[in-house]
């Protein structure tokens, strides 16, 4: 296969590939690319072919009965079964796996990915494994995903910007939703993407099979912070990702009594009301 990946490489596609399903990826998107080079090399040649041998010194009078052999027909009947084999062997069977198979929700890790512009937040359930009721009411400043004070569910919480942390070797759902516009929760080291659409919840899937640092891109052009709207994904260890879901959780739970106060749902919101923590850097 590593010759076959020569042409990923050539179009400058990501090299490293960090989830179980990327190998699919990669090698439907080498073989669609080297059989669309062949297509092109072969009906160029032929392009030049007719343009010299059927030029008007050589053939100053038209052929009127046309092509007699069947060699086209061979090739476009070879062409269309090729075509049929990427579709119905690859490309269909590998999208029904990352639709319709998600790993059942004990086993994988699911987050909500909530974007913005111009950054990506992340929402853990926390220890209980149940993710507090959120509302656009108690959004503030340092409750920026709105999380309902008074959900006990939502008490022990991780809310997190910039930076999401994950294990590796363990099936992730990202759930993906959006404040505002339309983005697009991109992983090209996990080659999964999704759209984060406003009112809507959009789940995708992916398994890390390496540590290591990646990055997390919005694949939609959103507005004027579009370049910038970019984050990190860690691929921990489960040591390192239990050391970092405790930090979070002592950081959020800080971020939590800070909002303590928060008004109650409905009650207009103070403006410019100074931050009571830094805003999360997107
Ligand atoms: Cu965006």
């Amino acid at each position: 296969m590593s010759s076959l990946a020569l042409i990923n490489e050539f179009l400058g596609m990501p090299a490293n590939n960090a989830s179980s399903h990327g190998y699919q990826i990669d090698h439907i998107l080498e073989f669609a690319h080297w059989f669309m080079g062949v297509l092109f090399v072969g009906w160029s040649a032929f392009f030049i072919f007719v343009l010299i041998r059927f030029r008007k010194g050589r053939q100053p009078a038209a052929i009127h009965h046309g092509v007699t052999s069947h060699i086209s027909t061979h090739l476009e009947f070879s062409v269309v079964m090729i075509e049929a084999v990427l579709l119905l062997g690859f490309a269909i069977p590998l999208w029904a796996k990352r639709v319709n198979q998600f790993p059942p929700g004990k086993e994988a890790l699911v987050v909500h990915v909530v974007a913005q512009q111009f950054s990506f937040n992340y929402h853990l359930p926390g220890p209980d494994g149940q993710f507090g009721r959120r509302d656009i009411s108690f959004e503030s400043n340092s409750n920026p995903l709105g999380l309902d004070p008074n959900d006990p569910a939502g008490k022990d919480d991780i809310v997190t910007s910039g930076e999401l942390h994950v294990p590796v070797n363990r099936p992730v759902i990202a759930e993906l939703s959006s404040k505002d516009v339309i983005h697009d929760f991109f992983l090209p080291s996990m080659r999964i993407a999704g759209d984060a659409i406003p009112g809507s919840l959009i789940p995708v899937w992916f398994t890390p099979i390496k540590t290591g640092t990646d990055e997390v891109i919005c694949g939609q052009l959103c507005g004027l912070g579009h370049y910038g709207m970019k984050g990190t994904l860690v691929v921990d260890t489960p040591q390192d990702y239990e050391a970092w879901l405790k930090e979070r959780a002592e950081l959020s739970g800080g971020a939590q009594s800070a909002a303590s106060p928060s008004p109650s749902p409905g009650a207009p919101q103070p403006q410019n009301k100074p931050p009571a923590s830094p805003t999360p850097g997107g």
